[in-house]
């Protein structure tokens, strides 16, 4: 555990202040005090995984890592939800908001390396939503499809996890445009590509369709704690 904290902080204090080569934007890491990095260092999370996974780096606050926005507002926002279900539906922002909504406390971790600690968010649990469409028996996928075009896919079972959600504020406000508004998807376990800003419909599917980032060299499963940021 020392060890490990001793290796990725050297990593984090070499890309400090610099600027880093990422999947969106060129971003640049917030250096935490030694006193959260030391707590840091103590902590595991209840599932007894590091709190940090391994080649992550704590960072202040999140980054824009960019794409392209899309131009939908709360007032005309809506989301489609079809495919392989039994009753495919499309949600305004304000059936979204009559759902049932739950707070999140996560951490999100960006595959350039950098990790946001209890990050907190308000929104929809996907599930909530999967449920309410009632997917086929061959439905094994999920695609969300965002903006211009990007794309991001995960498994059925993935998606119906209790901390996958669709996210509509950030820290109590409505969140940025620059960060996904009016929703974006919040997949904490999975690296942050997973987690498609700008979404406009969540398709169903019975094969798996490689997103805009895992058709570009980036790893289908992005799971950070087996460090899968490349084809494994
Ligand atoms: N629509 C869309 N969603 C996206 C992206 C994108 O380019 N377009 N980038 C992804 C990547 S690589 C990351 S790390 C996170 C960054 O989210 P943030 O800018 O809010 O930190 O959004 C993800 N979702
Ligand atoms: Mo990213």
């Amino acid at each position: 555990m020392q060890k490990d904290l001793k290796i990725s902080r050297r990593t984090f204090l070499a890309a400090a202040g610099g600027t880093i080569v990422s999947i969106g934007l060129p971003g640049t890491f917030i250096k935490l005090s030694d006193a959260k990095q030391h707590a840091l260092a103590a902590s595991a999370r209840p599932d007894g995984r590091p709190r940090l996974p391994p080649g992550q780096h704590a960072v202040e606050k999140i980054l824009d890592m960019g794409g392209t926005p899309g131009t939908a507002t709360v007032a005309n926002w809506s989301v489609r939800i079809y495919g392989e279900v039994e009753k495919p539906i499309v949600l305004s922002y304000e059936e979204l908001l009559n759902l049932e909504q739950v707070h999140i406390v996560c951490d999100v971790h960006c595959v350039t390396g950098w990790t946001l600690l209890d990050s907190s968010w308000t929104g929809v649990r996907l599930r909530t939503i999967i449920d309410l469409v009632k997917p086929l028996e061959n439905g094994s996928f999920i695609i969300f499809e965002a903006a211009e075009g990007y794309t991001s896919n995960v498994p059925i079972s993935d998606a119906q996890k209790e901390n996958v959600f669709l996210a509509h504020s950030f820290f109590g406000e409505r969140l940025q445009r620059a960060h996904g508004a009016p929703v974006r998807v919040v997949i904490p376990d999975r690296y942050f590509y997973k987690s498609a800003k700008w979404l406009e419909a969540v398709k169903v599917t019975s094969r798996d369709e490689p997103g805009y980032w895992e058709s570009r060299g980036y790893s289908n499963s992005a799971d950070p704690w087996k460090e899968q940021r490349y084809p494994n």
